[in-house]
């Protein structure tokens, strides 16, 4: 008996033990699936609708057809226009507001989605979802979906960081006025608030995502954040530390892209292709293990090193060793790494690398450091980017978005960055989900700053936060689209899938945009390619390889996650 009785419970906690391997945390509660609702309220929402410091400024009826995605109508909906905490700022005099649009279906599925945008913000994106070149949007699913500038106006000018309050909304606050603003509108278009709550975005979209995750996990239900910006400063100071190695070998001053040309960084990602690509068990244009790659790959050994001129087939010496620190991590003077590596991929000269690389770190970055984030901020009326990103000493950088004086009394690195990001057990223990996405070639965030960020999450989480939080590398994918890869997918209905009907993602099957693409070609995909071909998408640390025996290249069914 007693042999029979231990055999019996060996046998449960295998069975446990199997349950917890396939099917994660058995403790976490799975929340409800929300029910939808008919709109019954609209273009009276500018009166009917109080909320504290907002004024609705417009509403009106969108009819299907009036906006269109990737070819499709979107059903008819409701566009409600408005504001949130008008003012004026102390510092520069001029007026400020949160702005934003709502969209609210006629045949609403119960779901709230607060898109969160990209760049420096300043402007509000049409209210549909998406944050990449998905197949179907947020709002096409039924979706209510919120967009804002997030506290500021100008998309392309930094000097609303002179505002204190302005660098505030655009960090952290703005979403967090916004969010039960948006949900209390709903319950009065609706008659009920959202059953469920998702937040996403890519790029900045996806810092803002991250930074919600920690500041406001009771909010949302599940969270989709897509090459996550999360450290933004630090990541645009290390893009000015590559501008200076680059200006050590530009031929032409004036032009960057002249240390590291389009047909240079061909021959770089042939490279790496050469070394990598079968590394997965298919030759196909598409290195699945990136990490594998990165021990495989020796940009010193592997690149041709010129033996005369330039000829875009050869890197010279003194490029490889302006270049290779870039990919290795930026450094302070001290000559510690104070942002993340970057990966060999094949998409190094894909058709956006070359704006990331060489006008960004002069025209943006340099005026987000010293305009949003650094204190004391620079004076608009002198600025001048090139000049502040090729000779302001990165330790000074580094030292004034750290910095707080009288007027600006919280640093960057308090609110842009996410707070204690590997902590999300308030979201987890609830029942919520997060799903991370991050092209392997992006050129301004780097996907290994995101994989740093899911290895600190496995390991606060014994090992394994499988359970709640998955995170996917898209091999080729530039910056939240494009590169030689597959970037059309849909995440959103895995999210969903995952909150609501307890279903993980174990892939997301992904296309590639090639032509005849309703939602728009992807001019960096391979002509050799199947124009639609699909590859899954896997779950880190697992990647795509090819089944035994199966040859078809163009289909997701010939690979499976491992
Ligand atoms: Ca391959």
């Amino acid at each position: 008996m007693r042999n029979r009785f231990t055999q019996r419970w060996a046998l449960v906690a295998c069975v446990a033990l199997l349950a917890a391997s396939v099917g994660g945390d058995e403790a976490l509660p799975r929340l409800s699936a929300a029910t939808g609702a008919s709109l019954s309220s609209c273009t009276q929402l500018p009166t009917a609708f109080r909320f504290a410091n907002t004024t609705i400024t417009s509403a009106e009826s969108v009819p299907s057809g009036g906006l269109t995605w990737g070819g499709r109508s979107v059903e008819a909906h409701c566009l409600v226009k408005g504001e949130m905490y008008r003012r004026t700022s102390p510092q520069d005099g001029k007026s400020y507001a949160i702005g934003f649009e709502m969209r609210l279906p006629g045949a609403w599925n119960g779901r709230f989605f607060y898109q969160a945008n990209g760049g420096i913000d300043g402007s509000v994106a049409t209210a549909q979802g998406g944050g990449g070149p998905v197949p179907t949007t947020a709002l096409q699913q039924g979706f209510a979906v919120i967009s804002s500038d997030a506290g500021h106006s100008g998309p392309s000018d930094p000097s609303f960081g002179i505002d204190f309050q302005a660098r505030l909304d655009y960090g952290y606050q703005a979403a967090a006025k916004l969010t039960p603003m948006a949900k209390a509108l709903i319950a009065a278009a609706y008659g009920k608030p959202p059953d469920r709550s998702y937040f996403g975005g890519c790029s900045n979209g996806g810092r803002h995502t991250f930074v919600a995750m920690t500041r406001m996990p009771e909010q949302y239900d599940g969270y989709l954040a897509g090459a996550p910006g999360y450290r933004l400063p630090l990541a645009a100071i290390a893009n000015q530390f590559g501008a200076k190695q680059y200006a050590t070998v530009a031929t032409n001053p004036s032009d960057l892209s002249t240390a590291f040309t389009a047909a240079e960084r061909a021959t770089v990602s042939a490279a790496v292709l050469a070394r990598c690509d079968a590394l997965d068990g298919a030759a196909d244009g598409l290195i699945q293990d990136t990490t594998a790659c990165q021990a495989a790959f020796d940009l010193g050994r592997d690149v041709p090193t010129c033996s005369g001129a330039r000829d875009g087939r050869c890197l010279s010496a003194a490029q490889k060793a302006a270049i290779a620190p870039i990919f290795s991590g930026a450094v302070d003077g001290r000559g510690r790494r104070f942002y993340a590596s970057f990966p060999f991929d094949s998409g190094h000269d894909s058709a956006d690398s070359s704006y990331w690389e060489f006008f960004v770190p002069l025209m943006i970055d340099s005026g987000g450091t010293a305009m949003i984030w650094g204190v004391p901020p620079a004076d608009p009326a002198t600025f001048n980017g090139p000049a502040y990103a090729l000779t302001t000493p990165i330790d000074a950088m580094l030292a004034s978005v750290a910095a707080t004086n009288g007027t600006y009394t919280e640093s960057a690195l308090s609110f842009m960055l996410p707070v204690e990001p590997t902590n999300l057990a308030r979201l987890k223990n609830r029942g919520a989900k997060v799903i991370v996405y991050h092209g392997v070639s992006d050129a301004i965030f780097s996907v290994d700053d995101t994989t740093v960020w899911y290895e600190g999450l496995r390991a606060a989480n014994g090992g394994d936060a499988s359970s709640f939080a998955r995170f996917f590398r898209v091999p080729g994918m530039a910056h939240c689209a494009g590169g030689p890869s597959t970037d059309q997918f849909d995440m959103l209905t895995a999210l969903v899938d995952w909150v609501e009907r307890g279903r993980a993602p174990e892939s997301v099957v992904a296309h590639a945009r090639g032509a005849g693409n309703a939602v728009g070609v992807n001019r960096d995909v391979p002509s050799s390619w199947s124009p639609d071909r699909s590859r899954p998408l896997c779950p880190y640390p697992k990647v795509a390889r090819l089944r035994p025996g199966a040859t078809d290249l163009a289909t997701a069914d010939s690979f499976r996650c491992q």
